[in-house]
Order: structure tokens, then C-alpha cells, then sequence
């Protein structure tokens, strides 16, 4: 396989202005034509065309008219060069696919007896020869013939211009899309499908119609997704003026998706999992994730599609921008300053629970990276979610007003343009007067940063100091690195747990939060007239994506984790005091001795758990423990069941200890009548259902959890009972499976969490995993169900799936290969259960690289695959 550079971009030798697409829909055979109007780039040396296929059988290819054979181009891999071609070009190709035998899921497939495609980053040349890059922009209009029994509904780009009958029981639509866009957002539809649908006014006076599509007995579970979409409308233009720009926009769910959605121009295309909700079978967790996603791909429609990517390394421009938008968009929907900070916690969880990982271990590379070999590899945590911290710093660095001064300057300088992450760095600069070229090296260098934070009071002088100091681990190909400008933000507590005022120079800063900016390898910062010793609140609402690295005592941390009046750094304190008792009791297992839990800790959980002064979705994420990930990436060497056992440990000992308490907050939190959503009735439910686990964990009240799950009326409250029956071994956890399976056998969404909470209990070893593969409902081919079972199991089971006898890898070793026989981009993301291996214990690690040789061996693998493989053994 071949490594493609960043370096090494070239403007395209041809701009296309127009494409026409015909496409005769069969199952089996379709057929695409195009027509593209074409004309020499002024920007290129180049002379020849150069266009992308994949496995395509092609009919005809005609270049202004005359028809070209072998000996007119030539077709190296999947580029096909046409030599000296003229300036003006109409090119005319024809090409046979076969979308039933598209097991990848990439180009045009079928699901479910339907058709659908994706194209993002590369599947538009599954279809057709194409300049298939995203920095050829270009205006589409798109012919669709099919069956008219079959496949009623005809969906493209834009606005359906035209539709009308055809001989042989077949019809057509014409569909244009006004603007011009890259390849990878096209998008077609043709099948038997219904919609909720809305006539919706825009800010200007312009009446829309929103469209959510789906499958005919979904029609009771789309409701949520329109709300989230005319709430996505909404707060683009009222936060950042931003309009829709399409008379028609259209939702439409599938069954088979390989991401989470898409942002077609106009015609996003779901995975169901991010539309189909009601009650009875979403959890809270699933409606916020609906509310997220639809967000996403519709604020995509400015930061993507209006502006798109000059090329895949700038991949982050479009992600890393887009995730911050939907952040601050579902924040903004809760409304509520604590409701916010559980929204900001749940980030920085994620980002520690999977992105530092990431930039820690073989696949570590920048926001931006400088090469790759198969760029679905990189549609990674790093690129999203990093991504959207970086943006986050922009704000946190200039205010939420220089920061929206820099969005309008990068609309008014690149709108229909395809750009690059320094364009949108240097409009932030330049719409703000400020000089931010050392920022660059937040898309330029991998791995997370430490910062190191030394303090000195001085009681005669009343001063406070803060030095900090930055470094960064090397990655792979990045041994050294030059400092970052890093936001810090910082604040002071009192001894009563109040901000002190923040003095510096003699000036008295606005507020009791204040942004350090530290750009230098090591920096002191002084605060003059502190009248008491402080306790520094560190690195605030999580201002940078670093490791914070300062000698907290556990006086210091739980001063912080009762009264710290930044909620992030509140929570941060209480992980801290759980990481380190969690380190000590890993070690304890380990080593063969007892296992005890201070009284410290369990009084400041109690103390927490019953303060009736904070949200209950704060007092949720501030009893959850760090997962076992995260305590595996915090030890030295790797012991996955001594971690699972220590965790067990002081949860069991929480649901122990504070078993009266847990009971009284589940009868305290009960959200009768009808369900909503909401964050606060959400919050309820997540703290009484965490009680109930904590309870379970020690094995007590499970008849609690017997009764909510015969009495629950809503997903979230059943699906926690089940978990809490399972997880708690109840004698009853049989029977609720087998009930729960029953009542929901026609629901796929619903038999996915059934698999994925199966495959993740503590019980379940690699042989009850193969048990569940052999279930009628299991199918490998589907990507929700492959997740739910194979990568619950893979990445949410370290206990078993680490088994010291090697089971779990050989498991791996299995489903890797069959995956990635049926669907290459799945099967890479299954790979990466591995990176980590070199930080187990030896004889752990010997397996692990022998699973990792073996298929790396393995003769036919798919670039993602051997990409992904290949990084880990290097
Ligand atoms: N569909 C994916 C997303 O929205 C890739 N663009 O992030
Ligand atoms: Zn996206």
C-alpha cells in the first residue's frame, strides 16, 4: 500500500464546472452515466486528466464526442490519466456497478432492499471515473430511473426539478442542486420509505420543508429528530447568522451505515441509531445523542459543505469545527450554567477515555496529519474531538466575541471555496489583530501535552506564583517538540471555599477566573495581594486538551471537590482522589494484599451524593468512577484484572457503605409521569439508575432493580434495571433478558444494546461471546450489530477480552479477517482493540503481538487494515 503525503498536494490540473448523473437503478446492475463540462486549471502545470475509479466495468468513455479506446489513457490502480487533452473538455463515461455485491458500504449499496450511498471520504468513484477530491467543486444534476413498485421514493441533492413515469412499471426523478459542491457530498436515495415532514420559516421569511425519512413502521420515532433539526436551524442563525440555504432539506435513516451520518448537500443520510427514538426504545443517552448528531450534519451544511476541505490531511477544518459547534449547540439547548459543565465533563471524559489513548500509542498523528495510507483510518478521535478542542482554544483565547469576529471573516473570505486549517487559523488572527502562528502547532504536532504546575505563597509579601512548565512525549515520526500556547485558565479558592480576587501587576483582574497564556517551555505567573494561602483551581472548564500534572494533597482536593465554583474542576477533584485510591488498589490486588477503602472517600461521595444544592446530572458524573481504560492508561504496566478487580472493589464498597443513602436518592430521584428528555429529568434518571448500579455492584436491593424493570415505561429506566439484574447476577437476569429480547425482537436498535450488554458484563468470557454470534439476530454484516456484540466485547470487556490465556486475541485474530472480508473500514476500527499492546505485562504483550502478526501475515488484507496493523508492530 502507498503513502500519501501532505506535502506532496497539487492543485487539480482540470476544474469541473457541471456533472450530470444518470443512474438506472437495478440491484444487480445499474448503470451510471455522466456527462462533465471540464476546463483546464490556470493553478496547474499539469496537461492530463486525472480521474479515480474503483471497482468499476467500464461501458464507454467519450471526450468531446469522440469516443476514447486503450490506447488514449491510461489506467494505473485506480487512476486513470488522460494525456494532452484539451482545455475545454466534455467527457461522457459509462459504467456497470453491482450495488447488491457492495458489502463495504462505501458508494452505492443496498440495505434492506433499498439503495443508498455514502462517498465520504472516497466512495464516489465506487460509481463512477471522477476527480473524486474535495477540492473540485462543481454543480450536479442527477437523473434517477428505478422501479416504481419497488423503490417509490427518488432522492438526490437539492431540488427536484422534475419526476414522471417510465415504460415497464419504471419512474424517474430529476433532482438539481444549486450549489457547487465536492464529490464526496453527493448522495442519492431510491427506496420504499415514508416521512414526517414540516414547513418550516427561516429568520429571513423563507418557508422550508424539512423532511425526516424512514422505514414504514419507524414513522412513531422521528419526532425528535425534526425537533432536533428545526433546533439546529435555529441557533445557527441565532449564534452565528448562519441560514439555510436550500428551499428543502431532507433527513433519511439507515440501517446499515458505517458512520453515524452523513452531510449530503441537503439530503443527510443517518444511521438510524442517530434518529429513530421514542420512549419506549431510546435511552437518555440515545436522545442527547440524536439531539448531537443532527446538529452536527446540519451545522456541516456552513462548516464543510459553504467551506469545504482543500484536501483529506485538512480533515479537522470541517470535523474539529463542526464537533465544537455541535457542543456548544446541545450546551445551549440545556441552557443552564450547570447543565453546561455536565455537558463539558462529558467531553473531556471522552477525550481522556479515547483521545489520549490515541495520541499515546501507534496511530498517534496530528489534528492535521502529514500522511496516511487509507483515509477512513483517520476519521479518528484525534481529528474530531481533539479537533474541537483546538477550536475551543480559539474562543477561550479570544472571547466568545472575537471568536464569532473570526467565523465571519472565514465565511466572507472562503465561502464556496475548499480551504486549508491556516485558512481558518489566519482569519481568527486577523479578524482579531493577534499573532497566532505558535498556535499552528496544535494541527502540526501529535501527542498530549503535561503541563506541570509548580505554586509558592509568599505571606509576607502576600503573592501567589505559579510556574508552569510544558513538554510533550514523542510519536512516531515526532521525537521532538516545540511548545504550544496553551490557554490555562486559573482561579483561587479561600479557605471557606470562595474565589479570591485575582490581582496582577497591581491591577485587579475583571474576574475570578483568569487565562494564562503560556507559550514558552516554563513560565511563572505571579498574583500579587493574596491575603490567605490559596488553593489554585488549575486548567478551569478544561481550557486546554493537556495532562495536568500539580502535587494536589487530598486536603486540596477535596477543599476543591466541595466548593471549587468551576464545575469541571469540581468533578476533576473527586477523579483525582478516585484515580489515586484506584492506582493503590490496583497495585494492592497485584501484589496479594488487603483492600481497603478510607473513610476520606466515602464521605466525600456521601457528601456529594446527598447535596441537594447541585443538579442530580452533576452529582451522576461526579460519583462515576474513571473507567478501567483510563486506569489501565494511568499504570505503569498494564494489569487488566487486577484493574477490573480493584474498581470492583470500591464500587462494591461504595453500594456497601452508602447502601441507605443510594436508596434513599433512587425513591428521592423517581420522574413520574409522562417522559421528556430534558436534562434535568434526564439527570434524575441517571443518578437514581447509577445508585442502582452501585447497589448491584455490592449485590444488594437487586429486588429494585427486579421491580423498576417490571415497571419501567421508558428505555432508560428498563435498559438500567436489566444492566443492574445482569451485572448484579441476580437469579432473575435470565428471565429479564428473555423478556427484554421478546418485547423488543422487532426492534433492531433495541436487540443492539441487548448484545452490546451482554457482551460487556463482567461474566462474559470469550466462549459465551461465540455462543451469542451463533443467534439468529446476529449479523456481522451489519455495522450496529457488529459493534454491539464484537466491539462491546473487544473494547468494553478488558477483564475477559485480556484473559491471560490468550482467548480473547485469537477471537480477535477471527473476526478482524472476517470483517475485513465483508467491510474494510469496520474491520480497521476492530484493529485498533490492540494499539496498547506494549504497555501490558510481558507475557500479555507476547500474545497480543503474535495476534497482531497474524494478521498482519495474513496475505489478503485491505489497506485499512494493514495500515492499522502495520503501525501497531512498527
Ligand atoms: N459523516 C461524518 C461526520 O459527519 C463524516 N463527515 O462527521
Ligand atoms: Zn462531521
Amino acid at each position: 500500500p502507498q503513502t500519501i503525503y501532505r506535502k506532496d498536494y497539487l492543485p487539480p490540473a482540470y476544474l469541473v464546472e457541471t456533472v450530470e448523473l444518470g443512474f438506472d437503478l437495478d440491484p444487480a446492475r445499474t448503470i451510471v452515466a455522466s456527462r462533465l463540462t471540464m476546463t483546464r486549471n490556470p493553478a496547474s502545470k499539469q496537461k492530463h486528466i486525472e480521474l479515480y475509479g474503483g471497482e468499476l466495468e467500464l461501458v464507454a468513455l467519450r471526450l468531446n464526442g469522440r469516443a476514447l479506446t486503450r490506447r488514449d489513457y491510461e489506467i494505473n490502480g485506480h487512476l486513470m490519466r488522460i494525456p494532452n487533452a484539451p482545455d475545454e473538455v466534455v467527457l461522457e463515461i459509462e459504467t456497470i456497478i453491482s450495488p447488491e455485491k457492495n458489502t463495504t458500504l462505501n458508494g452505492l449499496y443496498v440495505s434492506n432492499g433499498n439503495f443508498f450511498t455514502q462517498c465520504e471520504a472516497e466512495g464516489f468513484r465506487n460509481m463512477t471515473w471522477f476527480p473524486d477530491r474535495p477540492d473540485v467543486m462543481a454543480r450536479y444534476t442527477v437523473m434517477l430511473r428505478a422501479d416504481k413498485q419497488k423503490y417509490p421514493v427518488l432522492l438526490s441533492n437539492g431540488n427536484l426539478v422534475e419526476e414522471g413515469e417510465l415504460p415497464d412499471g419504471r419512474h424517474y426523478a430529476k433532482w438539481e442542486d444549486p450549489f457547487k459542491k465536492p464529490s464526496y457530498l453527493f448522495a442519492l436515495v431510491a427506496a420504499r420509505l415514508v416521512c414526517q415532514e414540516e414547513t418550516f420559516r427561516l429568520a429571513d421569511g423563507r418557508d422550508v420543508l424539512l423532511q425526516v425519512w424512514v422505514e414504514e413502521g419507524n414513522l412513531d420515532k422521528t419526532d425528535y429528530a425534526m425537533q432536533s433539526l428545526k433546533n439546529s436551524i435555529r441557533w445557527d442563525e441565532e449564534r452565528w447568522g448562519l441560514e439555510l440555504d436550500l428551499d428543502r432539506f431532507m433527513i433519511v435513516a439507515v440501517g446499515d451505515f458505517n458512520m453515524g451520518a452523513m452531510e449530503n448537500k441537503g439530503l443527510n443520510i443517518f444511521n438510524t441509531k442517530f434518529v429513530l427514538a421514542n420512549p419506549r426504545v431510546a435511552t437518555d443517552i440515545d436522545y442527547a445523542g440524536i439531539e448531537a448528531v443532527v446538529g452536527h450534519e446540519y451545522f456541516h451544511n456552513w462548516t464543510g459543505n459553504r467551506v469545504t476541505c482543500r484536501d483529506w490531511f485538512q480533515l479537522s477544518l470541517k470535523e474539529g469545527l463542526t464537533v465544537f459547534r455541535d457542543q456548544e449547540f446541545s450546551a445551549d439547548m440545556i441552557g443552564t450554567d450547570s447543565g453546561r459543565a455536565v455537558t463539558r465533563i462529558d467531553q473531556v471524559r471522552t477525550l481522556r477515555q479515547a483521545q489520549f489513548p490515541e495520541d499515546a500509542g501507534p496511530m498517534s498523528h496530528p489534528v492535521r496529519p502529514d500522511s496516511f495510507v487509507e483515509i477512513n483510518n483517520f476519521y479518528t478521535v484525534t481529528v474530531y474531538e481533539k479537533g474541537a478542542e483546538v477550536v475551543r482554544m480559539y474562543q477561550t483565547l479570544l472571547g466568545r466575541e472575537g471568536f464569532r469576529k473570526g467565523m465571519d471573516l472565514y465565511f466572507q473570505r472562503h465561502d464556496e471555496q475548499a480551504v486549508t486549517c491556516d485558512d481558518f487559523r489566519a482569519a481568527m488572527a486577523d479578524a482579531n489583530g493577534r499573532d497566532l502562528a505558535q498556535f499552528e502547532r496544535w494541527y502540526s504536532q501529535a501527542g498530549t501535552p503535561v503541563v506541570k504546575a509548580e505554586t509558592r505563597y509568599d505571606p509576607v509579601k502576600k503573592s501567589f506564583e505559579i510556574t508552569l512548565s510544558q513538554s510533550c512525549p514523542a510519536t512516531p515520526g515526532q521525537p521532538k517538540k516545540q511548545p504550544f500556547h496553551i490557554p490555562v485558565a486559573v482561579g483561587l479558592l479561600g479557605a471557606k471555599g470562595n474565589d479570591l480576587p485575582l490581582t496582577v501587576n497591581g491591577k485587579t483582574v475583571g474576574s475570578t477566573t483568569m487565562v494564562l497564556e503560556l507559550t514558552k517551555a516554563r513560565q511563572t505567573f505571579k498574583f500579587d495581594g493574596v491575603l490567605e494561602e490559596p488553593v489554585p483551581s488549575l486548567l478551569r472548564d478544561f481550557s486546554a486538551p493537556v495532562v495536568l500534572d500539580y502535587a494536589y494533597t487530598d486536603d486540596q482536593l477535596i477543599h476543591l471537590f466541595n466548593h471549587d465554583s468551576d464545575a469541571v474542576n469540581r468533578w476533576e477533584a473527586g477523579q483525582r482522589l478516585a484515580m489515586s485510591r484506584l492506582l493503590r488498589l490496583t497495585k494492592a490486588v497485584s501484589e496479594g494484599g488487603t483492600l481497603v477503602l478510607d473513610e476520606t472517600f466515602i464521605e466525600a461521595m456521601r457528601k456529594v451524593l446527598l447535596d441537594e444544592s447541585l443538579d442530580a446530572a452533576f452529582r451522576e458524573v461526579a460519583l462515576l468512577l474513571p473507567s478501567e481504560t483510563l486506569i489501565a492508561e494511568q499504570s505503569e504496566v498494564v494489569d487488566p484484572q487486577a484493574i477490573h478487580m480493584a474498581r470492583q472493589f470500591m464500587r462494591s464498597a461504595i453500594g456497601r457503605k452508602l447502601q441507605k443513602d443510594l436508596i434513599a436518592q433512587i425513591n428521592a430521584n423517581q420522574t413520574p409521569g409522562e417522559y421528556s428528555p430534558d436534562a434535568i429529568a434526564a439527570g434524575k434518571r441517571g443518578l437514581k439508575n447509577l445508585c442502582l448500579a452501585y447497589l448491584a455492584a455490592a449485590f444488594l436491593n437487586l429486588d429494585l432493580a427486579e421491580r423498576q424493570f417490571d415497571k419501567a415505561t421508558n428505555m432508560t429506566d428498563r435498559f438500567s434495571a436489566l444492566t443492574s439484574l445482569v451485572h448484579g447476577e441476580s437469579s432473575e437476569a435470565e428471565r429479564a433478558l428473555d423478556t427484554f429480547y421478546k418485547d423488543f425482537e422487532g426492534e433492531a436498535l433495541v436487540i443492539d444494546k441487548w448484545f452490546a450488554l451482554q457482551a460487556s458484563a463482567p461474566r462474559t468470557d470469550v466462549h459465551k461471546v461465540r455462543e451469542l454470534m451463533q443467534h439468529k439476530a446476529f449479523n456481522i454484516r451489519n455495522p450496529n450489530r457488529a459493534r454491539s456484540l464484537l466491539f462491546s466485547f473487544c473494547n468494553g470487556n478488558p477483564a475477559q477480552f485480556d484473559a491471560p490465556d490468550g482467548s480473547g486475541y485469537a477471537f480477535w485474530t477471527e473476526q478482524v479477517l472476517a470483517l475485513d472480508k465483508l467491510n474494510p473500514q469496520v474491520a480497521a476500527r476492530l484493529a485498533r482493540a490492540l494499539d496498547r499492546w506494549r504497555r501490558y505485562m510481558p507475557e500479555q504483550q507476547d500474545r497480543m503481538r503474535s495476534a497482531l502478526e497474524q494478521v498482519s501475515a495474513s496475505g489478503k488484507l485491505s489497506n485499512d487494515v494493514r495500515e492499522v496493523v502495520t503501525k501497531a508492530l512498527a
